[in-house]
């Protein structure tokens, strides 16, 4: 009887240490991964590079009625709004940028200029995608753009203390992000509405 409780408790203590050494390695893997993304996120563009990445227009696209090309001097013809002391707060906390006033449109005010495709008002469910010319991109969903205090803390900026934007001409903020580095899209070129499927 002993004997067999001994073997029961080897058995245990051996498929544990199994269990655990199989983590390990899932964990190894997940380690190399974040590792190639953090050697691409510094890539450094040479002045020439950086400047093949600005757009003149963003192209408003996708599920709406209107699909639009948005230049500063078309937003300017907009509802303008000052905003002031805005930061970028990088991953780390770190700020990256601190604009003490810059000048944008509301994302809002160009989504309902484009109108969004829906069939009724149960027809929600869409994802917009502010998309950067090296791909860079941050999502916002309807309802917070439209049903939510974001909707009034999200803007397309073209002027950042009283000078152009640095990086392309026109860069999306969410003013009311914990970290405001993620969903800051500079080199935008465009805004993509898309229908959850
Ligand atoms: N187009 C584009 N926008 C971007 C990025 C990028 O690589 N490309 N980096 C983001 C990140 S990770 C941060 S923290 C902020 C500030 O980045 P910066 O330090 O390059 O100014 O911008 C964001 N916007
Ligand atoms: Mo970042």
């Amino acid at each position: 009887m002993k004997t067999q409780n001994y073997i029961l408790i080897l058995f245990i203590a051996f498929s544990c240490t199994m269990c655990n050494s199989s983590k390990k390695e899932d964990k190894t893997a997940v380690e190399k991964i974040t590792s190639t993304e953090k050697e691409g996120e510094h890539i450094k563009l040479s002045p020439a590079d950086s400047l093949k990445l600005v757009n003149h227009e963003i192209e408003i696209k996708g599920e709406v009625e209107f699909p639009l090309q948005l230049s500063i001097d078309s937003l300017r013809k907009m509802k303008v709004a000052t905003i002031s002391n805005f930061k970028i707060i990088g991953q780390n906390g770190d700020i990256k940028k601190d604009d003490k006033i810059s000048k944008g449109v509301l994302l809002k005010d160009i989504l309902e200029k484009a109108k969004i495709k829906q069939n009724g008002h149960k027809d929600r469910n869409f994802y917009i995608v502010a998309r950067a010319s090296d791909d860079y991109k941050a999502t916002f969903s309807w309802a917070e753009i439209f049903n939510n205090p974001t909707g009034e803390n999200t803007y397309v900026l073209f002027e950042e203390n009283g000078k152009p934007v640095k990086n392309g001409e026109m860069v999306l903020i969410c003013k009311n992000d914990i970290k405001t580095g993620p969903r800051h899209v500079y080199w935008l070129k465009s805004i993509e509405v898309y229908k959850v499927k």
